[in-house]
């Protein structure tokens, strides 16, 4: 009976640190656009993933001790294991089936949302249930468990990961960031996607006008001024799950700012979305007028969008009306866009 007990901990500790480790790789993965690091944090989180599967068979021989004991949060517990298995199933379908939208959703979307409720539920499920490490929790046995869990994940990671090439799946045509190829090339077949927050405004474009604030001076610019000075090749990579390679052309940043700026530039849409960006990358940012050599259509950001290459699609702020430099440092914003 004790080591059925001391079992229980195991999973439900065991279970604890890959809530935490998937939960802040998936959040971190969401920021990251370029490959490189991108490509850890993605493996990372699948590898977590991939073990919490790895614990169902354990973890519901102890909840169904729980259950059976009629303990209080049942209900929560219940709740829990449900949304647990359609945040690890739609992960997976994300990871081997490519990007697609079931019914309304993505699997991305699904995945996310599903992850923000269970944080939620599973905060209650914990204050009914409180489990604390304890010193007596760090044995051998427990370092072993531990051992053995990850190399069952990460085995099973890798042969996921090869049977996609060798079978051909999508999952073997991921980009590093774990984004699927969708349109590139092609401006018509890319997604339109706003922002949680956010919807394509009805605009007059031969009115347009972005507004250059530098200090306390500020000048306008029309969309024609910005057409066709500058080309770039970049890849918008959105976070849920697709990305395209498209050549944009207008106006790079760093010629409408003084030389040398410091700070940060605001980039602000109409709809009043928007995203601060260092000042010393003015030089790759685009604000783009065409792209694939035609106009910008009205839902990919027309007349003025900005392009931010290496950085996740949520930079790319759509319908920009004003770019303003100031002394605040970039970084003092909410991680992701909140409007
Ligand atoms: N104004 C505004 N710009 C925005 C967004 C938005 O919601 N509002 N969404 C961003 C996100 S999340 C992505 S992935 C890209 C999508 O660009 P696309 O619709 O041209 O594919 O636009 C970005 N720019
Ligand atoms: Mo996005």
């Amino acid at each position: 009976m004790r080591t059925f007990r001391n079992a229980g901990r195991g999973t439900n500790l065991a279970l604890f640190i890959l809530l935490v480790l998937a939960v802040s790789s998936g959040v971190t993965a969401f920021a990251l656009g370029t490959p490189g690091p991108a490509r850890i944090v993605a493996v990372t989180h699948g590898v977590a993933g991939l073990a919490i599967v790895a614990l169902i068979p354990w973890k519901s021989v102890v909840a169904r001790r729980g259950w059976r004991r009629r303990r209080a949060g049942r209900g929560a517990g219940l709740a829990l294991a449900v949304l647990v298995t359609v945040v690890l199933a739609s992960g997976l379908l994300h990871t081997q089936g490519g990007f697609r939208q079931l019914l309304v959703l993505t699997p991305m979307q699904l995945h996310v949302g599903g992850a923000v409720i269970v944080l939620a539920v599973l905060l209650a499920h914990l204050k009914v249930h409180p489990t604390r490490p304890r010193r007596t929790d760090a044995t051998r046995r427990a370092a072993l468990g531990g051992l053995t869990l990850a190399a069952t994940a990460g085995a099973a990671y890798i042969v996921l990961e090869r049977a996609g090439v060798w079978l051909r799946l999508p999952a073997g045509t991921r980009r590093q960031t774990g984004s699927y190829q969708l349109g590139s090339d092609a401006p018509a077949a890319m997604p339109i996607t706003q922002w949680f927050t956010d919807t394509v405004p009805q605009i007059d474009a031969s009115a347009w006008r972005v507004r250059v604030s530098v200090g306390g001076a500020s000048r306008e610019v029309s969309p024609d001024e910005l057409a066709g000075m500058d080309t770039v090749r970049a890849i918008l990579d959105c976070t849920n799950g697709w990305y395209a390679e498209q050549t944009w052309a207008g106006t790079r940043l760093d010629r409408l700012l003084p030389v040398g700026a410091r700070g940060s530039v605001l980039v602000t849409s109409v709809t009043g979305y928007r995203r601060r960006l260092p000042a010393s990358d003015t030089s790759t940012l685009l604000l783009a007028t065409h792209l694939g050599g035609a106009p910008l259509s009205a839902g990919h950001g027309a007349p003025v969008r900005l392009v931010a290459p290496g950085r996740r699609g949520f930079w790319w702020v759509k319908w920009v009306t004003a770019v303003e430099l100031t002394d605040q440092p970039w970084w003092r914003q909410a991680p992701f866009p909140l409007q």
